[in-house]
């Protein structure tokens, strides 16, 4: 079974699973994975969290494994347009993820957070409008891209729980995503309710 090693936060897909525990305030140590990084540098070209580990591919980067997942589930698009949509909207996707990252690690979080929500509106609508009345971001068809932005859309609810209600496509589709059976049961599992969006050093978890 392939292994993804990451920190003790939210991850997704079925893996052999090694995480990485932050140390409690006011430490906050990274040690558990900084001690055995040095290690990984024989495994991986770019040691980083995360990383994963199927086979003879071994790889970091966010985006490099949720493709190469991808294509091993034919989740990534059919035809080349779909594709082109995917590899955008994976990297439209982690923009909103760093921006969303930088607000939550943020000392100053409960005071910058009314600007963060008033800017990312403008990235709301159009992920919104590129929705549209499909069911999916690419399409009738769900994709890797799908797997992101449910994630980072329920997210946004729950630092504001009305920060979608502008946006009625976008919250169908977490609806939509939440249902599916797969989904439901994986969302509804003890260790995946509890496991936190976010480190120890963020201040908002
Ligand atoms: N561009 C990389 C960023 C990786 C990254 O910044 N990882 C963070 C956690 S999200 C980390 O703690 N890395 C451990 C390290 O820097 O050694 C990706 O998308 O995977």
């Amino acid at each position: 079974m392939p292994e993804l090693g990451y920190w003790k936060i939210r991850g997704r897909e079925r893996f052999y699973s090694t995480v990485y525990e932050q140390g409690d305030p006011p430490g906050l140590s990274r040690e558990a994975w900084t001690s055995v990084k040095p290690k990984f540098g024989e495994l991986l070209d770019f040691p980083n969290l995360p990383y994963y580990i199927d086979g003879d591919v071994k790889i970091t980067q966010s985006n490099a494994i949720l493709k190469h997942i991808a294509r091993k589930h034919n989740l990534d698009g059919e035809t080349a347009k779909e594709k082109a949509n995917v590899d955008m909207l994976l990297d439209q996707a982690m923009d909103l993820r760093n921006g969303v990252v930088r607000l939550c690690y943020n000392k100053d979080y409960a005071s910058l957070k009314d600007e963060y929500f008033k800017n990312v509106q403008t990235s709301l609508a159009l992920f919104e409008k590129k929705l549209g009345d499909n069911k999916w971001f690419t399409g009738d068809k769900i994709t890797v891209v799908d797997f992101p932005m449910y994630e980072l859309l329920e997210q946004h609810t729950r630092m504001k729980s009305d920060s979608l209600d502008a946006y009625p496509k976008l919250k169908a589709f977490l609806g939509r995503f939440q249902e599916l059976p797969k989904v439901k049961g994986y969302l509804a599992q003890d260790c995946v309710r509890n496991m936190p969006i976010n480190n120890k050093s963020a201040a908002f978890r």
